[in-house]
């Protein structure tokens, strides 16, 4: 698109603090999404001293401690990661649900970028092939969503 101002981010994550936020349930597959992550953001410049890891226990206690995370302030972006898989149960859509939800309202009420991270799945087997196996890693790719948008909001001028 030539002629055209272009306002883009760039993938340096240089000099920037991060929060990632992760759920203990599953964590075969969330430990996948963490280390995707860390490894997305080291790979492009981040200082391993400018990135914490906070654990809680399950999915739907994502968006109150990425809340907590962001209120408290000193870091750049959070990268939320967890895994909600259906198996049998009907919780399976309540839980995805309200951390989806959740985590999208405290990224808008509070300004801060957030990595979406969060698998919801089927099977064990479509959650392995997406943290880190045929499927690519949702947690890499969450982490450089975060970096982008925390780039393009300092292109505007809203960081
Ligand atoms: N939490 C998850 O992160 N993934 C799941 O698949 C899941 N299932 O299926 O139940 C899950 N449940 C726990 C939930 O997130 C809360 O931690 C729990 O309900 C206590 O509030």
């Amino acid at each position: 698109m030539r002629h055209i101002a272009t306002i883009e981010g760039h993938l340096s994550a240089q000099g920037l603090a991060f929060t990632l936020v992760a759920a203990r349930f599953n964590d075969i597959i969330v430990d996948r999404l963490i280390g995707g992550a860390l490894d997305c953001l080291l790979r492009h410049g981040a200082a391993r001293e400018d990135i914490t890891l906070v654990r809680v226990p399950g999915a739907f206690e994502l968006p109150l401690v990425c809340l907590k995370v962001a209120q408290k302030g000193g870091c750049d972006g959070i990268v939320a990661l967890g895994a909600v898989i259906r198996g049998a149960t009907p919780h399976f859509e309540y839980i995805a649900a309200e951390a989806t939800k959740g985590i999208a309202q405290v990224s808008l009420q509070t300004g801060l970028p957030i990595g979406f991270g969060l698998l919801t799945t089927d099977s064990v087997e479509q959650a392995v092939e997406r943290a880190g196996s045929k499927a690519g890693n949702k947690g890499a790719d969450a982490a450089a969503t975060v970096l982008e948008t925390i780039r393009v909001l300092e292109q505007l001028g809203q960081r």
